[in-house]
């Protein structure tokens, strides 16, 4: 069987696919933005999660070519979606910390959207706090330089991490994602509804955005809306869906 590294460096990514899972606003009910999630179907072994190949490829350096290819072909689809009339909606693609500490990151993403013609304020770069914590202050300065780009920053898996707050206080950031497990049952969980609100209020307070994850019921949903959140994502909604599926949703649901 094909091994991850052939996949890349020989057969040009076969299998990979990136999907689209939409952001919606939580009072207006429309889509602004959408995760990209990246999808591997391997001839051999089927559908494999990036849980899966993610932790591998990062331990031996394939997450660089990864995740260059994620953002070139993120980068192209929203060009051609420009083309087709397609704009304001702003895209997230999640960065390993490998990735993100590169040194030529930002000559390549300043290239990307040059050579598309992107407004830089439709990318959103989501990263995890765990690993971009080992070098503060270089993380701080890249961040500062996507920022001057115009190019959004986003926490994931906010509150999961050890050093959430730290984060809020020190880092140049828009957007901050509550983890699903704090939005799994938190209508009904005392402990979750008080910190999910504490976190929608610390968001309003210092000014950003703030998206609820995994957003799968109905009461769950009543529950961010009665407190503020700005925008949901989940499958109460839609998973993440091939490129041309999430067209099809924008044309009914923007
Ligand atoms: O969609 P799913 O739940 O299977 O994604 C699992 C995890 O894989 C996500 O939380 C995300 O951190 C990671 N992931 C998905 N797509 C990408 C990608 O393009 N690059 C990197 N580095 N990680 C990704
Ligand atoms: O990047 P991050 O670690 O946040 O990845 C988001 C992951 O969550 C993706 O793998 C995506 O498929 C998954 N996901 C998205 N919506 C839901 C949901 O409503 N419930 C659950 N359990 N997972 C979700
Ligand atoms: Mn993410
Ligand atoms: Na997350």
């Amino acid at each position: 069987e094909k091994s991850l590294y052939q996949v890349i460096k020989e057969d040009n990514f076969k299998g990979f696919e990136i999907h689209y899972q939409p952001i919606i606003d939580i009072n207006t009910g429309k889509i602004t933005s959408a995760e990209s999630l990246l999808r591997w179907y391997s001839d051999e072994l089927g559908q494999i999660a990036p849980s899966e190949f993610i932790p591998l490829a990062e331990s031996n350096g394939l997450i660089i070519p990864i995740d260059n290819w994620v953002l070139k072909n993120v980068c192209k689809r929203i060009k051609n979606w420009y083309d087709a009339g397609i704009s304001g909606l702003t895209i997230a693609m999640n960065l390993s910390a490998v990735e993100f500490n590169q040194p030529d990151l930002i000559s390549k993403i300043l290239d990307l959207i040059e050579t598309n013609q992107l407004d830089p304020s439709c990318i959103e770069i989501e990263l995890t706090e765990s690993k971009i914590m080992e070098d503060v202050q270089s993380a701080i300065h890249t961040m500062n330089e996507l920022r001057l780009l115009g190019i959004k920053i986003a926490i994931d898996d906010f509150g999961t991490g050890q050093s959430s707050l730290n984060y809020l206080q020190n880092f140049p950031v828009n957007t901050i994602k509550i983890d699903r497990d704090f939005i799994h049952d938190v209508a009904n969980n005392y402990a979750k509804s008080i910190i999910t609100k504490s976190m929608i209020k610390m968001a309003q307070e210092l000014n950003l955005r703030i998206i609820a994850e995994g957003v799968e019921t109905e009461a769950e949903l009543l529950f961010l809306k009665q407190n503020k959140c700005d925008a949901i994502q989940g499958y109460l909604f839609s998973p993440a869906l091939p490129a041309v599926e999430f067209e099809k949703l924008l044309f009914t649901k923007k």
